[in-house]
């Protein structure tokens, strides 16, 4: 058969069920086998494809499933390069098929020839280029492999376009071997002996989860295990939803926007326990600063992310689940009650407050949000200061009901990885929750018009503060109200129109009581997104934070200001 058609039987050989893809000159014969083949997986056309590989990256996230993408080769690559960063950066797993011109015009600056490969090198978990039909069913069986275990990242697999014509026999591995590629997962028993001397000999434990405790479906046994040890739990901004936030236990986010109580339980805690986090400096700001008095385990899947920020007194290396597992029936019941006391003191000294003033806060659209959503949301945000007032007022208590873009921080991410969350969860009962800011909003919205045509009911947020908010929250800060091109209200559009103009409902609210209502009509609505633009005001600033660089100690709580 063609290596066309042994792609499209690859894909359902592998079980994927969604495509997130746009076609071109260098994949339309794969497209074409599509038409003919009718596969068992949906191709959702997506409008652009920074759009798709988002969408691949939030179906990805909130199915714990591979997301695959299929783009044509030079632009249609390109376009998709954000999206494989990002997933880089947060270790998504996504599989990227690009077309690419055919094998002899390699090189030669064809018509839409991009070396996609060399432009990812540094941004993907691995990258193949096929060069041989036959090649073709093997390559993708290892791309889903490689994607899927251990830390999960993105692969980019390149197809050029006489690859795609070439004869060859189908026949999908049943197993993978890969030099070169090992997965550490048994972590040493000695390791997992000194994790629970070390846990039983502190007087001032803390748990430090990261989003590799979702990745590696342990957030069960962290949960378990904070509450069998009664350890306080805080988490990083992919780490929530690891431990219910609901939970006495719980601190909330730690870092820059993080909860006032967490970041001062870092600096008086005596031992960190790490479990499937990398001490990124939105974490820990001023290295030589944080958690002076802490000794350090770390739970990690990936040793380079050992010792690199921050020194492991003990490095489990290996799969957190397991870990958990062998370190559990070794930890017993703690006496942390002076520990639990003194937190219980800094949250009661400085919570997470807002102004409630009767304008329309963010924090309050987002804090009704939750309570309407309840336990079944999933949510997304886009990046800037409405993504820190989520993780800060939107109560997460499972694994995978928060999606964002941490670690490169992408505006556009949230739609269409809102987008991609829904077609994953369809049948499931979940309501997806897409919360953006009025600026990163437009770098995708082209996607609501595909999340129309699938009758998905996302609820969609735009916090409408007429700025870019977290550079214009910056710019106050620090660079003396300089307010330097972040101003969108001259080139924002009617966000309802917009939304019409796309198929979908729109709604606004400019105070609370039509906030309340516009949320209560949202939820009626069951056959299409809908988009609620809240107006808000431009002044209000993210706080806690802690300023780039600086030491944690040096929190900035809380600054109100005239308006
Ligand atoms: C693609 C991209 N460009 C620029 C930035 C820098 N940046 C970070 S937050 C932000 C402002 C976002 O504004 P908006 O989407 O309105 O959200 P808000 O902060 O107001 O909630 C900008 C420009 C970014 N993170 N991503």
């Amino acid at each position: 058969m063609s290596g066309a058609e042994i792609f499209v039987r690859s894909l359902e050989a592998e079980g994927v069920e969604v495509v997130f893809g746009h076609p071109g000159g260098a994949v339309i014969k794969i497209y074409d086998e599509m038409a003919r083949l009718k596969p068992r997986f949906e191709h959702v056309l997506v409008r652009h494809e920074q759009g798709g590989t988002h969408a691949a990256e939030g179906y990805a996230k909130a199915t714990g499933k591979v997301g695959t993408v299929l783009v044509t080769s030079g632009p249609g690559a390109t376009n998709t390069v954000t999206g494989i960063a990002d997933a880089f950066m947060d270790s998504v797993p996504i599989v990227v098929f690009t077309g690419q011109v055919p094998t002899a015009l390699i090189g030669g600056d064809a018509f839409q020839e991009t070396d996609i490969i060399g432009v990812t090198r540094s941004i993907t978990k691995h990258s193949f280029q096929v060069r041989r039909a036959a090649d073709l069913a093997p390559t993708i069986k290892a791309a889903y492999h490689i994607a899927r275990t251990g830390r999960p990242g993105p692969v980019v697999v390149d197809l050029p376009k006489d690859i795609l014509m070439e004869e060859a026999v189908f026949e999908y591995p049943e197993t993978v071997t890969l030099r070169g590629y090992r997965v550490p997962e048994e972590p040493l028993p000695e390791k997992i002996e000194q994790a629970a001397r070390m846990i039983r000999q502190a007087k001032r434990p803390l748990l430090y989860v990261g989003g590799g405790t979702i990745n590696g479906n342990a957030a069960e046994l962290l949960t378990a295990l904070a509450r069998k040890a009664r350890i306080p739990v805080t988490t990083t901004l992919h780490g929530l939803g690891a431990f219910p936030e609901n939970d006495p236990l719980s601190l909330g986010m730690l870092g820059m926007h993080g909860t006032w109580y967490a970041n001062m339980a870092v600096q008086h805690c005596d031992l960190i326990i790490a479990v499937g986090a990398r001490f990124d400096d939105r974490v820990t700001g001023k290295l030589d600063a944080w958690a002076p008095h802490a000794k350090v385990v770390h739970l990690e899947i990936d040793p380079s992310c050992v010792s690199k920020n921050v020194y492991a007194d003990c490095a489990v290396v290996g799969d957190v689940r397991r870990a958990l597992e062998r370190l559990l029936p070794l930890v017993e019941p703690k006496d942390t009650a002076a520990w639990l006391a003194q937190i219980d003191a800094w949250k009661a000294r400085c919570p997470l407050t807002y102004r409630q003033d009767g304008k329309l806060r963010p924090q309050y659209v987002i804090r009704r949000l939750s309570e309407r959503a309840g336990d079944n949301a999933v949510v997304t945000t886009d990046v800037g200061q409405h993504q820190m007032w989520t993780a800060q007022f939107f109560t997460f208590v499972r694994p995978r009901s928060h999606i964002t873009s941490g670690g490169l921080g992408t505006m556009g991410f949230g739609f269409p990885a809102a987008l991609g969350a829904a077609m994953g969860l369809r049948g499931t009962g979940a309501t997806v929750v897409s919360i953006n800011g009025d600026g990163g909003f437009l770098m995708n919205a082209q996607e609501l018009r595909v999340a129309a045509k699938y009758r998905l009911p996302i609820k969609i947020a735009v916090m409408n503060n007429g700025y870019l908010g977290m550079v214009r929250q910056w710019q106050e800060l620090f660079h003396e109200e300089r307010y330097s091109h972040t101003d969108l209200t001259d080139t924002n559009p009617d966000f309802v129109k917009l939304a019409e103009a796309f198929g979908c409902v729109g709604l606004r609210a400019t105070t609370p009581e039509e906030a309340d209502a516009v949320i209560e009509a949202a939820w009626q609505v069951h056959d299409r997104p809908v988009l609620m633009e809240f107006v808000v005001p431009k002044e209000e600033m993210v706080f806690p934070m802690v300023p780039a660089g600086a030491a944690t100690d040096d929190m900035i709580v809380q600054r109100f200001r005239d308006e």
